[in-house]
């Protein structure tokens, strides 16, 4: 199939999934175009059956908001014209969905089929579909969307519940590739590696996520100052965002900035996962936590918060701990007493890693794309 994917390309988890998934895509013999304003963070070096379009939003005196939307439609229409796609996949509805509706038409025009698959994520549901501007457009885009998949059962009820969606709405789980998100196999070599974050004896607790308040960057600096009264360790913080100064202000408050790095946006956090002992992710809410299951394939289990798809993710005191949001206290008392007990983290551990290789493997998930693809493509012609 020639597949077209939109996402966002420097921001968040769902644009990590739709990279992923070109990617996967494009290993198992179909072309796959991005079509963004910019190259998706982790595509670089990554070429065979893979095609980038740029969007170009011109910007004029008059338009006090450049009209992104528009663009991308057009560049969508055209790419798909020029070269000869099947369909369009967009990840997150606002303003994917709405813009990739336009195209459809653009080419209907034309004579052209191009029917297009929505991806939801979260926050374009959670957050900035429910906001009254946004809500009967994106309603309408995931309406009139040829399929419509979310990430979790929990999004799946929540979008036909708070939207009074009617049509199907079909659940394929993040995925993540258990050979690139991987342990080490050797422990000598792991613990040289863990060197450059942390003294040895000292644990590695992480956190990886785009430091926007409903992550609660604080309480993971919360957690770990507790955590640091009773064990020796260290805090890695993955990637950047608008609380990164709120966590930085408060490290230096609790006086243990010394014992945190803050890493800020990483290429490689396949390389960086495996070296932790435990991830942190106290989120407000969270659709999934693509960042919990990518340290879980890497034989990390997460201290998270028990919301949204979490708990579809994570079991319970199996792979991994779940707490009510802002339990800081029970949070920090879970990673310690897992901490202290080697032989519990060890079990823990490997629950972690099965889990991610035995429910959410790429290998297990890709096969439900290019089935609900074919479906899709099926019914619109
Ligand atoms: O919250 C983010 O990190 C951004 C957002 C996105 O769409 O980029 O993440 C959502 O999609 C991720 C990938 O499917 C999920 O793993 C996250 O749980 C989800 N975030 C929220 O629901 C808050």
């Amino acid at each position: 199939m020639r597949i077209g994917i939109t996402c966002y390309p420097t921001y968040g988890g769902s644009g990590v999934v739709a990279t992923e998934l070109g990617i996967e895509l494009a290993a198992s013999g179909h072309e796959v175009h991005f079509i963004s304003y910019s190259q998706p963070f982790r595509l670089t070096g990554r070429d065979n059956g893979i095609f980038y379009h740029e969007v170009p939003v011109s910007n004029y005196p008059l338009f006090e908001f450049p009209p992104y939307d528009l663009a991308l439609a057009s560049r969508m229409a055209e790419v798909a014209e020029f070269y000869e796609l099947d369909l369009l996949h967009v990840h997150y509805a606002i303003p994917h969905s709405v813009s990739a509706l336009l195209a459809r038409q653009m080419l209907a025009a034309r004579g052209r089929c191009l029917p297009f698959v929505t991806t939801l994520h979260g926050t374009d549901i959670t957050l900035v579909g429910l906001d009254r501007s946004y809500l009967p457009i994106t309603r309408y885009s995931i309406q009139e969307s040829n399929g419509v998949t979310s990430i979790s059962n929990y999004l799946k009820e929540k979008t036909l519940t708070d939207f009074g969606i009617t049509s199907p709405i079909e659940v394929i789980p993040n995925f993540v590739n258990c050979d690139v998100y991987t342990p080490y196999k050797d422990e000598a070599i792991r613990n040289e590696a863990r060197r450059r974050l942390a003294n040895p004896g000292e644990f590695i607790l992480m956190h990886l996520s785009n430091f926007r308040p409903v992550k609660r960057v604080t309480d993971v600096v919360k957690v770990f100052a507790r955590v640091l009264k009773e064990v020796p360790a260290r805090l890695v913080l993955v990637g950047d965002g608008p609380d990164r100064s709120a966590a930085e202000w408060l490290a230096h408050e609790l006086e243990i900035n010394d014992k945190i790095h803050f890493l800020g946006k990483q290429e490689r956090v396949n390389e960086l996962l495996p070296l932790a002992d435990l991830m942190l992710m106290p989120s407000q809410l969270e659709s999934f936590g693509l960042a919990a299951l990518e340290a879980m394939a890497c034989r990390v289990p997460t201290i998270a918060t028990n919301v949204g798809g979490v708990p579809e993710l994570i079991d319970d005191g199996v792979s991994g701990l779940l707490y009510p949001v802002g339990d800081i206290d029970n949070m920090a008392e879970g990673a310690i007493r897992l901490l202290k007990d080697r032989e519990r983290l060890d079990v823990m551990r490997d629950a972690a890693r099965k889990t991610a290789r035995s429910r959410f493997c790429s290998t297990l998930v890709l096969p439900l794309y290019v089935k609900y693809y074919e479906q899709i493509l099926a019914a619109a012609h």
